[in-house]
């Protein structure tokens, strides 16, 4: 099974669609492994968000990341890094299909409700970043045998 981070953004918070995506991610089989509310600081910020530093809208995005807590989930599943993105939609809201969560809750390029990573890779490197140890946990839904074939799990 696969580890993926996912972040509802402050604009989640303040529109109240925090059940909504949640509730997306559970009828879709996907297991809650970790969740948590915190502020982020600048700091985590630069390390998450390093390869938009350079770029003219950082202070913005900064300022919008800051501006309530965030909710942090380490979302489970086969694949679901790739899953987890594929319902995510793409970066810009006014891009992202419908049926997708930016395509459905957004209309902004920045203000695009959640951040989901992009690779198995970055998923390690990033919820280690927001989880410590014991935040995370390992437990099997009842339902595992109702949502995956004995040879998908
Ligand atoms: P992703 O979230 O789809 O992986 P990234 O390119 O990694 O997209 O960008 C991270 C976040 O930075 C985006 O989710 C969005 O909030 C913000 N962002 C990306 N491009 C722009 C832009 O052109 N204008 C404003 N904000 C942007
Ligand atoms: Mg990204």
């Amino acid at each position: 099974m696969e580890s993926t981070l996912v972040i509802l953004k402050p604009s989640t918070i303040q529109r109240a669609l925090v059940g909504q995506v949640i509730d997306r991610f559970q009828k879709k089989g996907l297991i809650i492994a970790g969740i948590k509310m915190m502020q982020l600081s600048e700091d985590i910020l630069r390390e998450h968000y390093a390869h938009l530093v350079e770029r003219p809208f950082f202070p913005g995005l900064l300022e919008s990341m800051r501006a309530t807590p965030v909710i942090v989930m380490c979302i489970k599943g086969k694949d679901a890094v790739e899953v987890v993105r594929g319902m995510t939609g793409a970066t810009n809201g006014r891009k992202a299909l419908p049926g997708t969560i930016r395509g459905d809750f957004s209309m902004s390029g920045q203000e695009n409700i959640i951040h989901a990573s992009d690779s198995v890779e970055s998923a390690a490197v990033e919820l280690a970043r927001f989880f410590s140890e014991g935040e995370i946990f390992d437990y099997v839904p009842a339902l595992m045998r109702s949502m995956y074939a004995s040879d998908e799990i």
